[in-house]
């Protein structure tokens, strides 16, 4: 940690020292000084307390504006009243790359549906309304599939929007599919992914079948967790397309239903955002023995590195040699870009509150330019995101009969034999493949760094007076709270209308955009609060 960092347990009393006793030690428990050899444990996915500012969101929007949202030609039918709809539409930044005019393929992103419910219903039920509204999506639209998502009062009144998905299937003939995703439940967006994961799973994954023909090239994976905001999925369908990889889905950036329903042709998941789509990896694992990686594709070094995870658990030696060829071109054209911009941003500070993997992933591109992250927390992500999970799978096999001896990921052995060449299982076995061995926040970050779990504003302020940082990323609840400090934030949830910052094209963007934000003159004319009070007190 830069030198100038303040004396971790003076910040964290200060941190808590406002709030009520009861309340100080719970908000303490979410608060960690970093030891990456042995992360503490940390309180993490709890309820947030009531009265205390949280950024987070809630189920619904986990759910629907999170995992499903991205899905371009599924009509997505708000089930509440219209402004659960309206204060959902287009706010995620999620983009398609298809659209009616270009290719035919249908785009239902820019509408906004909702059934609206009001009084009427809240008293008499919803129901009928819900089927009026799907009768009349598919008469207009006529989608391959409608998904319903209810909101708080769906629950409090008790509509079955599963009940009513299944009648609707039965007569249109069409898929349509129910979410009690009412935003009440649980404590954040969080109970929204597993939802929508085990909806996507039950309804969709498994429904169509690829041709023979498509299944020549066996690099096949599907990439879990990644939602194309500002463009992040294009850039990295460009670069797993020249590393050879066949894409069969994205879960759910840029992604069309046909892709998910397809979505088990896939030899391999690799997962990206782990805390939103990991009970997908594992339920694929389960059901159709495909192993899953964690990847992190924020960063240039982060990306050669997931690209050589993913070569290596093919175990192909073109593919490797196709893998590092790619990377050394791409580096090539970023390093003297990264050198320079690295010039100015050595050494400046950040800070990091953002959903359940932004906050982590984004580290490693600060570290490509060279800056280090001083504290860090996730909005709503669990235990094992933080402190990261050191199971590493493995595959022994009998040499002589050629049988699975030990097989420690989830998958049935036989099913998973079932699905691999015996010689694909040896060439694994030699690989010493390590399925899920996924590291957390903790680990990677510095000795002595601060990580808060469910940063309240009262804690932010506190913080930024202590550590002064170069920069804050964190989102729009409290960006300009931030910046009326003095301190610039960059938004890293909808990238404050840039990106791509994914892959190596990505990666540049960035380093170009902190540059500017870190290095602007604006800064030095805000009077921030401390300096004011010095000046009262003078
Ligand atoms: S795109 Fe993802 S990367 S899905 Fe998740 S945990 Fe949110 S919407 Mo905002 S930006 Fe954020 Fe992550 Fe995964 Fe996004 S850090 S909070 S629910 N998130
Ligand atoms: C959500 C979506 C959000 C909000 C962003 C923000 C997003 O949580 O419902 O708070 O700035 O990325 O759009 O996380």
């Amino acid at each position: 940690l830069p030198a100038r960092s303040p004396d971790p347990s003076a910040v964290i009393s200060d941190l808590v020292t406002s709030y009520p006793p009861k309340v100080m030690r719970k908000r303490r428990r979410h608060i960690i000084v970093n030891d990456p050899q042995e992360p503490d444990q940390i309180e993490a996915n709890a309820r947030s307390v009531p009265g205390i500012i949280t950024t987070r969101g809630c189920c619904y929007a986990g759910c629907k504006g999170v995992v499903l949202g991205p899905v371009s030609d599924i009509v997505h039918i708000v089930h509440g009243p219209v402004g659960c709809s309206y204060y959902a539409w287009m706010t995620r930044r999620n983009q398609s790359g298809n659209s009616v005019d270009t290719n035919g393929v249908p785009n239902y992103i820019n509408y906004a549906f909702t059934t609206d419910l009001t009084e009427h219903e809240i008293i008499f039920g919803g129901e009928k309304k819900l089927m009026q509204a799907i009768r009349e999506a598919n008469e207009i639209f006529h989608p391959k599939a409608i998904a319903v998502f209810s909101t708080c009062p769906v629950g409090l009144i008790g509509d079955d929007v599963h009940a009513v998905a299944a009648l609707a299937k039965a007569e249109l003939g069409i898929n349509v599919f129910g979410f009690s995703c009412e935003g009440y439940k649980g404590v954040s967006q969080s109970a929204g992914h597993h939802i929508a994961n085990n909806g996507l799973f039950k309804n969709v994954v498994g429904t169509e079948d690829l041709p023979e023909e498509e299944l020549t090239n066996p690099f096949r994976i599907n990439l879990l967790g990644e939602y194309n905001i500002g463009g992040d999925a294009f850039e990295l369908e460009r670069v797993f397309e020249k590393c050879g990889f066949d894409l069969v889905s994205t879960f759910s950036g840029n992604a069309q239903y046909s892709d998910l329903a397809h979505a088990q042709e896939a030899n391999l998941n690799v997962v990206m955002c782990h805390r939103s789509i990991n009970y997908m990896a594992e339920m694929m694992e389960t059901k159709y023995g495909i192993p899953w990686l964690q990847v992190n594709f924020i960063g240039a070094e982060s990306t050669a590195k997931s690209l050589r995870k993913i070569a290596r658990y093919f175990g192909d030696e073109d593919l490797i040699a196709r893998v590092e060829q790619v990377i050394a071109e791409e580096m090539a054209e970023l390093e003297p870009i990264r050198q320079d911009v690295r010039s100015r941003t050595q050494g400046k500070t950040v800070m990091l509150y953002v959903g359940g993997s932004r906050a982590h992933h984004y580290q490693a591109l600060f570290a490509d330019i060279g800056m280090p992250t001083v504290a860090a927390g996730y909005e709503f992500a669990h235990r094992d995101d933080y402190e990261g999970s050191r199971v590493t799978p493995t595959i022994k096999m009998d040499a002589d009969s050629r049988n699975i001896e030990e097989l420690s990921v989830s998958a049935d052995p036989d099913e998973f034999r079932a699905r691999k060449t015996t010689e694909e299982l040896l060439a694994l076995e030699a690989g010493g493949l390590k399925f899920a061995d996924y590291e957390g926040m903790m680990p990677e970050m510095a000795k002595d760094a601060l990580v808060i779990d469910d940063i309240s504003h009262h804690e932010l302020e506190v913080l930024i007076e202590y550590y002064k940082p170069a920069l804050i990323c964190s989102g729009i609840k409290d960006k300009y709270v931030v910046e009326k400090m003095g301190v610039p934030c960059k938004q890293l949830h909808n990238y404050d209308y840039g990106g791509p910052y994914a892959g190596f094209q990505g990666a540049v963007n960035f380093y170009q955009e902190i540059d500017r934000v870190v290095n602007a003159a604006v800064w030095r004319f805000i009077t921030p609060p401390w300096a004011k009070q010095t000046a009262n007190a003078d």
